[in-house]
């Protein structure tokens, strides 16, 4: 048929030279839409006697098959140079740091870990961590607690659920970070000198306990350890932490199990208009026990009580840390309110150390 050379040469031109999906569309519409050229002509086959119907049938069948595949794969093509365009325009730099409109703060019972961490690092003490689910003779029979003590009752203690014929030892969430330093000696021997904070849990709930609470313990063992080395690190550490000049600290006789002779620590201060006042003052309050560890602790640990020595003490961080920042309310310690945490907590960017002033 006359003119199909032309015709074709024409479209699959302005199909080649489409400069986006809607010219690509114009020129389908044209050629193939309803009254499109081609359309047109195959309407025109009608009005041909059945001979020159058949050949020119095919002939226009070959042509619009032909258009037809050039439009589609131009349609991919420009698709794709779309694509390529957009994501061009629309790129970002995933190791760029993060800008949240709100930034997130460091929780204080976090904060004091880190200022505790900088304090005795300074002193030469190494951090240890270790389980929160331990076995009884890791938690108890290590650090002397006899099975009938108190503490091992069940209304004290949150114990890990076991099977009957279960024949595993009693497993417990740690209710001290004792068990760490157990652990430590255990690995390392003597001498040694770790600090071991974290969360430990009992059984009590009310205005000042939760059953999940901070503790940091800490532990020196050397050949001749005594008391009164005790006593100096637990006043530098007191007056680091709370960055005052001094600090006055009180020995009264106590009990633990995990040591002998034991000592309650209580520390000088006042309140002055509402304000809390370490170091000064004539009241005491309590913030630590401690003690010599007992000899039966060492070797549990497999260190020989007749060559090495030394002292052990506990804080709660929880309250180390309400009494430094003036937090009234323990139990919102754990309640992840956002606006308490704006309210007390830090910036990620000042992390504590001693020669930058601890908390700024
Ligand atoms: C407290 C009392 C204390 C210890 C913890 C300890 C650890 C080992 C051996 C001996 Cl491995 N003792 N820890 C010693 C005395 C007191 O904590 O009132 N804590 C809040």
């Amino acid at each position: 048929m006359d003119g199909l050379d032309t015709l074709k040469a024409r479209y699959l031109g302005a199909i080649a030279s489409a400069a986006d999906e809607a010219g690509l569309e114009d020129v389908r519409v044209a050629a193939l839409g309803k009254k499109g050229e081609i359309s047109l002509k195959m309407r025109d086959l009608g009005q041909m006697d059945p001979a020159g119907r058949q050949a020119a049938g095919a002939l226009l069948n070959a042509l619009k098959d032909e258009i037809d595949a050039a439009l589609r794969a131009k349609k991919t093509a420009l698709g794709d140079a779309a694509l390529d365009e957009r994501l061009k325009s629309e790129w970002l730099d995933v190791t760029l740091p993060g800008r949240p409109r709100r930034p997130g703060t460091v929780h204080p019972v976090s904060q004091v870990m880190e200022e505790l961490t900088a304090i005795f690092a300074d002193m030469g003490f190494s951090v240890a961590e270790g389980p929160q689910v331990e076995s009884d003779w890791y938690n108890f029979d290590a650090l002397n607690i006899p099975p009938e003590h108190p503490s091992r009752q069940e209304h004290d203690t949150f114990f890990m659920h076991r099977d009957p014929g279960d024949d595993r030892p009693p497993h417990v969430l740690r209710t001290h970070t004792s068990p760490v330093q157990i652990r430590a000696m255990m690995q390392e021997g003597a001498p040694i000198r770790v600090i071991a904070p974290g969360r430990v849990y009992r059984m009590d709930m009310d205005q000042t306990h939760t059953p999940m609470f901070h503790q940091a313990e800490g532990l020196a063992i050397d050949r001749d350890i005594s008391m009164a080395n005790l006593k100096w690190t637990l006043e530098e550490f007191c007056r680091a932490y709370f960055e005052v000049p001094s600090v006055e600290l009180r020995f009264r006789a106590s009990h633990f199990p995990f040591t002998e002779p034991s000592a309650e620590v209580d520390i000088r201060y006042s309140i002055v208009g509402g304000q809390l006042r370490i170091g000064e003052g004539d009241r005491w309050m309590e913030i630590l026990g401690s003690g010599m560890v007992h000899p039966k602790v060492l070797a549990a640990a497999g260190v020989d009580p007749d060559q090495w020595q030394g002292f052990a003490f506990g804080m709660g961080i929880d309250r180390l840390a309400m009494l430094k920042y003036g937090i009234p309310d323990l139990r919102a310690f754990f309640e992840s309110d956002l606006r308490w945490l704006r309210h007390y907590g830090f910036s990620p960017l000042d992390v504590p150390d001693l020669a930058g002033g601890l908390s700024l």
